[in-house]
Formats: C-alpha cells, sequence, structure tokens
C-alpha cells in the first residue's frame, strides 16, 4: 500500500513510519493523520509487526497541524465537520508505538509524540504548545497529555506562553524518555523497538494497557486491572517458556512474538 503523507516500512518485526510533507515541515492535516490510523492498524493486524517507530525528518517531527488549511475555518464548519475528530486514533494503536523525535515538534506535533507510548528524543528536539500565539489552545491533548507527563506548573508555563522547551529540558520534565545524539536517533529508537519487539506480544500489548490506565482510574482500580492482566498472562505459553528459560539459563524462544 502506498501512501500520499508517510514513507512506511518494516525492519524486521519493527514497522518505521516517517512524516513525509517536508514543504510544510511535516504539519498535520486529516489526509496524514488518516493514514497514520491506517497504517497503525495494519500494523496492529499483522502478525509479524511487534512495536513501531514513528518519525519525521531532521529538522521536524511534526511542526503542528497545517495552519494554511485551519486559517480559514470557522466555529460551525469546526464543529459540524467534527474538525480534528479521530485524529486522536494513534492513541488507540494497541502495539507499542515509540515516537523518534528529532527537531520541532510543535502543537500538534508534540501532541502527536505524546499519544506515542515512549518518545526519544534527538538532542535538536524542540518541543511546545504554541497554540496561544495563534489565537487558539491546544486541541489534541496538548492541555492534558502534557500535564499529566510534566506536571501543572510546566504545562501552563508552556501551553500559556507558547515558549518551546529543547530536549534537556523535556527529558528532565519526564516528557522524553531519552536523549540521544542526531545521528543515533534511529538506531536507539530501533533498537528499542526491536527489543520490545521480541518479547512475548500478549505481555508487550498487556503491559502498555496497564500502564495506560494508570493515567484514567483510580490507584484502586488500576492495581485490580493490572492483577488481572498478570494472571491471565499465566495461561499463556510464552509464561511457561519465559520462565524454564530463565531457570535453563537461556534464552527465552517466546511462540507469540
Ligand atoms: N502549518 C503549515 N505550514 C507550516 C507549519 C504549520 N504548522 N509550520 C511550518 N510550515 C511551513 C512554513 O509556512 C514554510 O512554508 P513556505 O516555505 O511555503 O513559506 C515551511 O513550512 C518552512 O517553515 P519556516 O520557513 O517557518 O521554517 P523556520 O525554520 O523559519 O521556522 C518553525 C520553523 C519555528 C517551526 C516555524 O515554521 C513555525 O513557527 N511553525 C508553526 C508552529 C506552530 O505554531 N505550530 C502549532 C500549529 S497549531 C496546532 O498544531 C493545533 C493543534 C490541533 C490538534 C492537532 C492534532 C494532531
Amino acid at each position: 500500500m502506498s501512501y500520499e503523507t508517510l514513507l512506511v516500512e518494516t525492519r524486521g518485526r519493527v514497522g518505521l513510519v516517517t512524516l513525509n510533507r517536508p514543504q510544510a515541515l511535516n504539519a498535520l492535516n486529516s489526509t496524514v493523520m488518516r493514514e497514520l490510523a491506517a497504517v497503525l492498524k495494519a500494523f496492529d493486524a499483522d502478525k509479524e509487526i511487534g512495536a513501531v517507530v514513528l518519525t519525521g525528518s531532521e529538522k521536524a517531527f511534526a511542526a503542528g497541524a497545517d495552519i494554511k488549511e485551519m486559517q480559514t475555518l470557522d466555529f460551525v464548519d469546526s464543529y459540524l465537520g467534527d474538525f480534528i475528530g479521530g485524529w486522536d486514533q494513534v492513541a488507540a494503536a494497541r502495539k507499542p508505538v515509540i515516537a523518534a523525535v528529532s527537531g520541532y515538534a510543535l502543537g500538534g506535533g508534540c501532541e502527536l509524540a505524546m499519544m506515542c507510548d515512549i518518545i526519544i528524543a534527538s538532542e535538536t528536539a524542540k518541543f511546545g504548545q504554541p497554540e496561544i500565539t495563534l489565537g487558539v489552545i491546544p486541541g489534541m491533548g496538548g492541555s492534558q497529555r502534557l500535564t499529566r507527563a510534566v506536571g501543572k506548573a510546566k504545562a501552563m508555563d508552556l501551553v500559556l506562553t507558547g515558549r518551546m522547551m529543547d530536549a534537556t529540558e523535556a527529558e528532565r520534565a519526564g516528557l522524553v524518555s531519552r536523549v540521544v545524539a542526531p545521528e543515533k536517533l534511529m538506531e536507539e529508537a530501533l533498537a528499542a523497538a526491536e527489543k520490545i519487539a521480541s518479547f512475548s506480544l500478549p505481555a508487550v500489548m498487556m503491559a502498555k494497557e496497564a500502564v495506560n490506565r494508570s493515567l484514567e482510574v483510580t490507584l484502586a482500580e488500576g492495581l485490580r486491572f493490572e492483577r488481572r492482566l498478570f494472571h491471565s498472562l499465566f495461561a499463556t505459553q510464552d509464561q511457561k517458556e519465559g520462565m524454564a528459560a530463565f531457570a535453563a539459563k537461556r534464552k527465552a524462544e517466546f511462540k507469540h512474538r
């Protein structure tokens, strides 16, 4: 399948998706987001894929929603047309998605990275929610996921001033999990994805589901959910294999991966 705005390839058990609108610094529009939802759905259904890496260009992961396409929208159009409705499908991916971020991740670009499960940043990465400078506010989680990731103080600072945060600050704040040299970004992200894809897929998917659940429910509910998933994994051959391999001091050969 070919895409207008994405480059899609596989590297072993890893799906690699590259945003490809260089003329607009990978600005996001409905075509990008529809194609992204479709490719992630296809990877979810593909038994040969265990994890996905989403990246942009060296200069920009994505510089936000496409301002030129948005500028003439009015309230009734955007409300009746459900503008950006369904753009959050990335967060519904069931397999892990790693955002490999180089350069600008602004507005919708930062929100897109936050819909992924892990953000690995190049030292050149710049994160921000500059919507306030355009007379609007974040529309796809910038006020919600960012606040959960970095806390109220820094989220308010970024959302109200529109300033950018560099990779060091983003790591310190807890938005990104690793910062690497620009030339190491893809190597690091692909290696992390390969590592994840080498494990038992049901365990990986349940681990993702459990961590995400913690953001939505009370601690007691979250702990109950985790315990059910934990117990259920003892019904898999991969649990037998993983623990037998440990006891025999050999590498596990997971069946469901
Ligand atoms: N939309 C459309 N075009 C863009 C965007 C954008 N967000 N960002 C950059 N471009 C275009 C520029 O217009 C320019 O095009 P052209 O060559 O035709 O003039 C080209 O990309 C290169 O950009 P610059 O010349 O501006 O490059 P610079 O290196 O000088 O500056 C910046 C880079 C700082 C990133 C600058 O381009 C910039 O400030 N961009 C806008 C950033 C922004 O405000 N983003 C937030 C947008 S609003 C938003 O995202 C709402 C989110 C709603 C939900 C989305 C869910 C996914």
